[in-house]
């Protein structure tokens, strides 16, 4: 048995990659010290896999920004507006497609399945010519082999590749980019070909969109891909990859097809593939790569497990090879260099480096027995138990909390009308109110009080005097231009997550931990390792600071329980509901808190409602029955006078409608700009009853909108929701943003609203 991995973080201990791209960028490094910067990562990357005995390397999984970006540059696929700047420079045309220029806009992003990692979206239409560029994928298997490496290209394969374009810019929106199979088929034909006469032996195509639901269609797809493929004569060995979920009906496709091997997910999130293989008579003649090392959490794995799901592997394949379940592009490189965890504790948990070792103890086992790696299983028993055992792991009261709560405490104690009433008479506020959805301009003086901070150069009083100060910009500025419900602007937060986490017991944040999002972007989500306290009040400090300076209500600010786990690496002992209620347990304290210091609006963010829906529908109702439950759990204890707020971005929301609905928040703030408001004919077409905040105001983009664009915007709003319910507010937070573009933008923003009161004033 082989050890080896899909896929290895990309961007080096230090981010070196970050630095070199963005460096590039801003014309301080040159695109050959780029191109020597990237070589060296990828060096590196395989002379540690190798180090460590990884015996068949990946090449083909760096890339400057995006794997889905670099395929369709291989396959040529590039949209017409963004033609021009590929011919005259190929690295400059390539970051103009995954990042606009002043002229073009970029490729849209999207989420790379349910993982944090964000692709760019293909733009494909009838009109699509393919042509082969297999350079990339062929410079870096060369440069692996003149290492000496065994190595084995890993491409996106063509099914994934067009289930996940879209139709491209004028082309009609029921296109199916399946259509072009018969034309791409040939572009991968000529790339294996290239792979072949470089001397691979083998070359990975992952088909992760696989796992998804499929039409027959889809999977008639899939069947004549790999079918065409197979029939190749000038062809390497293909191994077809599945990840994050089990196979499905694709299974049976995959198994018969003429490909040599396959590479399926072990994992708990994939089961169901064991049997399934099984029950096709297992893959006879044929390689099969077991992902048994979960390639998207962090935690240690169970050895002694993996080898029996290895062990009955055996049986059902030629050759049985061992591997993590996905790429380890999805989680950080090394817990050595973390210094803030305690030894006990880090020896829980397992990064790219670590899992990499766990794959090549699994098949030395496998391969020589498991009295060669006996030192190994007893090490790791004994990690497996320290963490079972844990204190940590195990709080009686947290759980005696969570065994206690009851469907009522759930709901909120009256219905919305009367709600409404009560919020109204409390809150005095006019019609058409206007509000902002949190963050304000993250400035280089805030990130530099908190480094500051961090170093010692000032001390806990000096930083809390400048977030003070920045509050009482935020408060005058929001008052002077007339906001209705104010914010306090969060200076405090790093990130919407990580702050919580931070003050939060059972959480672990990391220093090193970080994780593409997507390009240069990078984050470090904490890590939900034990039960959920809080220790003491989050965010009253300043909430109520800011309530003290204005007589207008000041809206409390807190991440969700979906949210926060969403954007953490979360327990695998425990179901993720029981997690999501502990931490909802938590943050309903804090609602408790802001309430009982004067806080009559309090907003709970939740924009990882959307992307966390299971991949496949059948798992949607039992997701979104823990997701509703906890928001509600956060936000029912309060008064009927109180506001609950919630806010969404991120993802279109059509068929998230009902569990919207299901949150109960009195009001609720969704991404609309860009889509002209569809959201909120969504939410006329689902009869949501409560009150609704359509973004009038697209803030992932500096440009200003007019006052009487951002009124337009109000006037859909209103033909679909009427003026009692409707609210008025940006898209998403403004951290992102400068001042100046913020102060113009609110300033119209309420403009709007002012106009359009008054029509509504005229036409009563
Ligand atoms: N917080 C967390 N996860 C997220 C988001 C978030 N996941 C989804 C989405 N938002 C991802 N978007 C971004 C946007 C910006 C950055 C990262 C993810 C970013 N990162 C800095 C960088 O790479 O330079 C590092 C930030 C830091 O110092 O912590 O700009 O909002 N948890
Ligand atoms: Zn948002």
């Amino acid at each position: 048995a082989r050890a080896t991995v899909y896929g290895y973080p990309r961007q080096g201990a230090h981010r070196e990659l970050k630095k070199a791209v963005e460096g590039y960028w801003k014309g301080r490094v040159t695109a050959d010290a780029l191109r020597a910067a990237s070589a060296d990562l990828r060096r590196a990357n395989w002379r540690e896999l190798t180090d460590a005995g990884i015996g068949e390397v990946p090449t083909g999984d760096f890339s400057y920004y995006d794997h889905v970006l670099d395929t369709t540059v291989m396959v040529g696929a590039i949209p017409e507006r963004h033609r021009a700047a590929v011919d005259a420079d190929a690295l400059d045309g390539y970051f103009a497609m995954a990042r606009g220029t002043q002229d073009v806009a970029p490729l849209e992003m999207t989420k790379w399945f349910d993982t944090n990692y964000h692709y760019l979206v293909p733009e494909l239409g009838p009109e699509t010519v393919f042509s082969a560029n297999s350079s990339k994928q062929v410079t870096e298997f060369e440069e692996a082999r003149a290492l000496g490496l065994t190595a084995r290209p890993v491409l996106v394969g063509p099914v994934t590749y067009l289930l996940l374009a879209k139709p491209a810019p004028g082309v009609a929106a029921d296109f199916d980019p399946l259509t072009l199979l018969d034309r791409l088929l040939p572009v991968y034909a000529e790339v294996l070909a290239d792979l072949r006469a470089a001397g691979a032996e083998w070359v990975q195509l992952d088909e992760p969109a696989l796992v998804q639901d499929r039409t027959p269609a889809d999977l008639n797809a899939a069947e004549r891909a790999y079918r065409d493929l197979g029939a190749l004569t000038d062809r390497p060995k293909l191994l077809v990859a599945s990840y994050f979920d089990r196979l499905g009906d694709a299974l049976p496709v995959l198994a018969k097809a003429p490909v040599d091997g396959l590479a399926l997910d072990f994992t708990e999130a994939a089961a169901g593939n064991l049997e399934a293989l099984a029950s096709v008579g297992g893959l006879p003649g044929k390689r099969l790569v077991a992902g048994v090392v979960n390639g998207r959490n962090i935690w240690v794995n169970d050895l002694e497990k993996s080898l029996s799901t290895l062990g009955t592997l055996l049986g059902l394949a030629e050759r049985v090879d061992v591997a993590a379940s996905c790429s380890l592009l999805h989680v950080p490189l090394d817990t050595g260099l973390e210094r803030d965890i305690e030894p006990q504790i880090l020896r829980w948990l397992a990064f790219a480096r670590q899992k990499t070792t766990e794959i090549v103890t699994l098949a030395r086992g496998l391969a020589r027995g498991t009295h060669t790696i006996s030192t190994q299983l007893a090490a790791n028993r004994a990690d497996l138990a320290s963490r079972a055992g844990s204190p940590i792991t195990r709080d009686p009261a947290v759980r005696a909390r969570t065994g206690a709560v009851t469907d009522a405490d759930a709901r909120r104690s009256q219905p919305y009308a009367e709600r409404a009433a009560a919020q109204r008479a409390a809150l005095g506020l006019p019609l058409l109110p206007t509000t902002t959805i949190g963050s304000f301009p993250q400035t280089g003086e805030l990130r530099a009080a908190r480094a500051d901070l961090r170093a010692g150069r000032i001390d806990g009083v000096g930083y809390e005097e400048r977030i003070r100060a920045e509050i009482r910009e935020v408060i005058s500025f929001q008052e002077k231009t007339g906001i209705d419900v104010l914010v306090h602007g969060e200076p405090e937060r790093n990130d919407m997550v990580q702050y919580f986490a931070e003050q939060l017991t059972g959480y672990l944040a990391t220093q090193h931990g970080w994780v593409q999002s997507y390009g240069t972007r990078y984050v470090r989500p904490p890590i939900l390792a034990g039960d959920i306290s809080r220790p003491e009040p989050m965010t009253v400090r300043w909430t109520t600071y800011a309530q003290s300076l204005t007589d207008r209500p000041v809206k409390g600010m807190l991440t969700g329980p979906v949210t926060m786990l969403a954007w953490s690496f979360v327990r695998d002992d425990q179901p993720l509901g029981d997690t999501a209620r502990q931490v909802a347990l938590a943050l309903r304290d804090e609602v408790g808190d802001l309430e009982a210091t004067g806080t009559s609006v309090i907003q709970v963010d939740e924009p990882a409602l959307r992307e966390t829906l299971p991949l496949r529908a059948a798992d949607h109702p039992a997701y979104l029955a823990w997701a509703t439950e906890s928001f509600r759990l956060t936000t029912s204890g309060v008064r009927p006078d109180t506001q609950i707020h919630t806010h969404m971005c991120y993802a279109e929301f059509g068929d998230i409608v009902q569990a919207i609905d299901d949150l109960d928040a009195d009001v609720v703030s969704l991404e609309a700009a860009r889509s002209h408001m569809q959201v909120a004919r969504e939410l006329a077409a689902h009869g949501y009853p409560r009150e609704a905040g359509p973004g009038v105001y697209d803030i992932h983009s500096p440009r200003v909108p007019g006052a009487e664009e951002a009124a337009a915007l109000l006037r859909k709003g209103l033909d679909a929701i009427p003026a009692e319910r409707l609210w008025v507010n940006p898209d998403c937070g403004l951290k992102t943003r400068g001042w100046p573009e913020t102060r113009a933008s609110l300033e119209n923003l309420v403009a709007a609203a002012r106009t359009v009161r008054a029509e509504i004033g005229t036409s009563a």
